[in-house]
């Protein structure tokens, strides 16, 4: 079972990320882990912080010789900004790292500061805040490159591309060798795959940006080549739709998640919406007219591009800041503001695809089983072969 786990806050030392449950003999591309991490610092409208990281991840376990050993796989990615923090948040209670602390008593609506204060019992929501930012999405994203390191074994990819920032919308749907073309750019600053659009989501940027506020969006995940028959119509908690819906909802700032045209869908007639069928006999496989399904039919893979949005609220930190109430006086006061990004849907989309990637990888190995990459390929093509037979 592939399994994982981050720990880390974001001024912490580091961030942790833990695998478990990926077959031995995965070949392990450094560079490629490497570039997927830059690709997450990248985007129009990052802050200051991005200046300062460079994130990079150590192996502690679980690989070596460049693969996959079938152990835990422990990974580490140093925070450099720790060294400014060392004292606000120090492990041990000293006199001086009492007086050093940073506290946060005027919580920003829109972030966990102060549900998750009460929860835990702190008039301070620097504990929560550190957890809650979404820096952690970095752990998620090495992780994720583990995961699309053995989706890669099976001719599977996995990319994402921004189709909105604030009221900038791509009007037209994007073609994967146009999505792979904007990823490849790393210097894409929206990675929007058209450039009349990306121009106007900039200035969505910098309107927000000049007025001290932020601004949402959506990314759009696509999982290319993805084997028919992964997830399941038998069970509410097997069906893949609702698992990727869970694994991108839990990133940081998204509010809603859509799988292919789903949201149009709910407006639409039943003859606007379903992907006629048909059949390629020289190839011995079925075809769709379209795929509004986002490749999912019945909480199953049907063969067709997996296709996962999410959309992101603006982010809660505003230079122009809300009002809010003191946790401690209960007094109302202007929302605390720290140094913070006014855009992050294109890093969103980089953190969507390592949540998909991370649940297609489940997804593959519960169906094809296997300690090691040679018996997971085994099953794989068996299975290939029954659906050609089929
Ligand atoms: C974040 C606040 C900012 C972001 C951070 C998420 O950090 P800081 O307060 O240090 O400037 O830059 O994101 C990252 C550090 C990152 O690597 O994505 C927040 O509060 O969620």
């Amino acid at each position: 079972m592939f399994r994982f786990v981050t720990a880390g806050e974001s001024h912490g030392q580091a961030l942790i990320a833990w695998v478990s449950g990926v077959p031995a003999g995965v070949p392990i591309d450094f560079d490629f882990v490497q570039r997927e991490l830059f690709r997450r610092q990248q985007g129009y409208g990052r802050g200051g912080r991005q200046k300062i990281e460079k994130d990079s991840v150590e192996f502690l376990s679980g690989v070596r010789h460049g693969q996959t050993i079938g152990a835990p796989i422990a990974m580490r990615l140093d925070n450099r900004d720790w060294s400014n923090w060392e004292k606000a948040l120090s492990v041990e209670n000293t006199p001086e790292s009492e007086s050093a602390q940073k506290r946060l008593t005027a919580p920003r609506p829109g972030h966990a500061d102060l549900a998750g204060a009460m929860k835990f019992n702190f008039h301070d929501a620097r504990y929560i805040l550190e957890r809650a930012s979404a820096r952690e999405t970095a752990a998620r994203v090495a992780a994720g490159a583990i995961a699309k390191l053995l989706l890669r074994q099976f001719d599977c990819e996995v990319l994402s591309h921004v189709i909105a920032v604030g009221k900038a919308r791509l009007a037209r749907a994007a073609a994967w060798p146009e999505i792979q073309a904007v990823c490849a750019n790393l210097e894409s600053p929206l990675r929007c795959v058209d450039a009349e659009t990306e121009a106007l989501m900039k200035s969505e940027v910098d309107v927000v940006h000049r007025a001290g506020n932020t601004v949402g969006g959506i990314f759009e995940v696509v999982a290319h080549r993805v084997v028919t028959g992964l997830g399941s119509h038998a069970q509410w908690d097997e069906k893949l739709d609702a698992r990727l819906a869970q694994a991108v909802m839990s990133i940081q700032a998204v509010k809603g998640v859509e799988i292919g045209a789903g949201i149009a869908a709910a407006t639409s007639y039943g003859s606007e919406v379903m992907d006629e069928i048909g059949y390629d006999a020289a190839a011995k496989h079925f075809t769709r007219a379209s795929n509004r399904a986002g490749g999912l039919e019945g909480g199953i893979t049907n063969g067709e591009d997996v296709i996962v949005r999410g959309y992101l609220k603006p982010i809660s930190t505003l230079r122009t800041p809300l009002g809010t109430v003191d946790m401690v006086t209960k007094q109302p006061i202007s929302a605390a503001y720290e140094r913070s990004d006014v855009c992050v849907v294109p890093a969103g989309g980089v953190a969507g695809e390592s949540m998909v990637s991370i649940i297609l990888a489940q997804a593959m190995i519960e169906k094809f089983g296997g300690d090691s990459l040679v018996e997971m390929r085994r099953n794989f093509d068996g299975y290939s072969r029954q659906l050609k037979e089929f």
